[in-house]
């Protein structure tokens, strides 16, 4: 199991972790896989299940040749467990038990704590999965439809690593949290999915765009500071994952400049310079800035709230325990324990948002989320320089982290995306200038018409600088007649 750098494909469920000789997983896992595909055909991509469609599979867990490029009908995608290659004599990194070998197997006394990490981390997976079911009806682009459905293909694999996990180390309790993840549904009122963001709709493409960016994001921290954990089979899984992550941020970041760069073509052939006459911005089948810029409003807004509160305990118990680290643990000076260490956090103090030093082990998910919010700012750079290139003059910002919170101290005020609190009648009033209103929703929702025809863009969309896997710009990357 060790080193195995190849995929074994010949059995049904294909695995880098000698499931053949692991008869116990291996049947659970097969006894789950039925429910799994039941639930991929009714919960997954709208539409297209029948359709080939151009798709990178995993083959290798080598960083150079893991990949390979087909045609696959969604279903028959070959899912798979994959964990990146063990590194010999690794040690904890951080937390109470920093310098001991890495725990091959679940410590007892974590059980519990370890186990919901893994659930919490598992119900995100299809959660996004079915928030994003409907998109492909309203593609711009074959290429975008490809991308999608890569990404959703991706984030099925990434719930059979979890559910991996839970019935190879969980034993019962595992197999049941397995099952328990096909029946919560994104924004099923009897049984939600865990987290706020992922209940959330997904209704348009720029949405879609704003949460691969923003939401995903979230999904590499926070993969990030699982693959610094001293269980080793979950560090190993969630390093083979954040390779897969990438590419998703890839789609997004991209998806929004391609976006801000037709809007600014379209602007400067009709000689608008005013990035905010917006009615006129819009007749040109394009979205305007000021919209684009509520929509990362929104978005980042609701992926702030999956760090959790300012101050929690949570967050120390599972750090202590050697659970889950920091963003990139491992290359931080310190002395990884942080018993007596503080860290400044922003806060409510008597109505006023005020920085404040926390014990560090307290204010670890807003160590995460600081992480974060600097990891976004690339995603705003370079749409900002799309803009400039083109000479308008219009500036994207990542809103404060106080502004349309409903986890921790900021969801009981209201804030504007400068941080300035608001009182409630004032919010009601200006809502509309800082979020999509109604009517920005309906302005989006009448541009999201299915593009379809091989190298043809919805109006509002530019085509990428480059195919996928190096493909010419009218390849046919899901087969649509077939
Ligand atoms: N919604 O002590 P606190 C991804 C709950 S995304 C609802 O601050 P903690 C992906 C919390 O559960 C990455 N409830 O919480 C992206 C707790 O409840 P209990 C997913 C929330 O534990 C795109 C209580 O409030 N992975 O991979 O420190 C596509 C007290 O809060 C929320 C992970 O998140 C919320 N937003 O922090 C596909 C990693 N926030 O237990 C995939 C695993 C807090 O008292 N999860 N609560 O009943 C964790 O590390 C932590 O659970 C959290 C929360 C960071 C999420």
């Amino acid at each position: 199991m060790n080193d195995i750098g190849n995929v074994d494909y010949e059995g049904l469920i294909p695995n880098n972790v000698d499931l053949a000789h692991d008869t116990r997983v291996k049947h659970a896992l097969e006894r789950w896989h039925p429910g799994y595909l039941d639930w991929w055909n009714d919960m997954g991509p709208e539409g297209f299940q029948e359709k080939l469609v151009y798709l990178r599979t995993a083959v290798s867990v080598d960083p150079k040749g893991w990949a390979k490029f087909d045609y696959v009908r969604m279903p028959e995608y070959k899912w798979g467990i994959l964990l990146a290659p063990q590194v010999e004599e690794r040690k904890i990194p951080f937390g109470s038990h920093k310098g001991e070998p890495a725990w091959q197997d679940v410590p007892g006394e974590y059980r519990a704590m370890l186990r919901r990490l893994i659930v919490i981390q598992g119900d995100t997976e299809p959660a996004s999965v079915e928030q994003q079911r409907h998109l492909g009806n309203t593609a711009p682009s074959l290429y975008d439809l490809r991308n999608l459905f890569q990404v959703n293909v991706e984030e099925g694999r990434h719930l059979w690593a979890m559910v991996y996990l839970l019935q190879k180390y969980f034993g019962a309790d595992g197999r049941e949290e397995a099952e328990a993840l096909l029946q919560r549904h994104s924004g099923d009122p009897d049984m939600p999915r865990m987290l706020g963001a992922f209940n959330e709709k997904t209704p348009d493409w720029l949405s879609f765009f704003m949460f691969t960016v923003f939401t995903d994001r979230d999904g590499k921290l926070q993969l990030e500071a699982l693959a610094q954990s001293g269980f080793d089979p979950l560090s190993r899984t969630c390093r083979f994952m954040l390779t897969e992550e990438a590419h998703h941020m890839f789609v997004g970041e991209t998806g929004v400049q391609r976006i801000v760069e037709k809007t600014c073509t379209a602007m400067k052939e009709a000689g608008i310079e005013d990035a905010y006459d917006i009615e006129a911005v819009r007749k040109l089948g394009v979205i305007d800035l000021p919209t684009i810029q509520k929509k990362a409003n929104l978005h980042f807004s609701l992926s702030l709230d999956l760090f959790g509160n300012e101050i929690s305990t949570n967050a120390a118990n599972s750090f202590h325990a050697s659970l889950k680290g920091r963003f990139r643990e491992d290359k931080l000076e310190d002395d990884h324990a942080l018993e007596s260490a503080t860290y400044p956090v922003l806060r409510l103090v008597d109505g006023a948002i005020v920085k404040q030093e926390v014990p560090a082990l307290s204010g670890l998910n807003m160590r995460l989320r600081d992480d974060y919010v600097r990891d976004c700012s690339s995603g705003s750079a370079r749409w900002n320089r799309a803009v400039s290139k083109h000479g308008v003059e219009f500036e994207f910002k990542l809103p404060h982290v106080a502004f349309n919170r409903r986890i921790g101290e900021f969801s009981s005020i209201k804030a504007d995306p400068s941080g300035n609190i608001l009182s409630e009648a004032e919010w009601q009033k200006r809502r509309d200038e800082f979020l999509p209103s109604d009517s920005d929703r309906i302005f989006i929702e009448g541009l999201m018409r299915p593009e379809l025809r091989p190298g043809k863009f919805a109006s509002w969309i530019a085509p990428p600088k480059v195919g996928i896997d190096n493909k010419p710009g009218d390849f046919e990357y899901v087969k649509i007649a077939g």
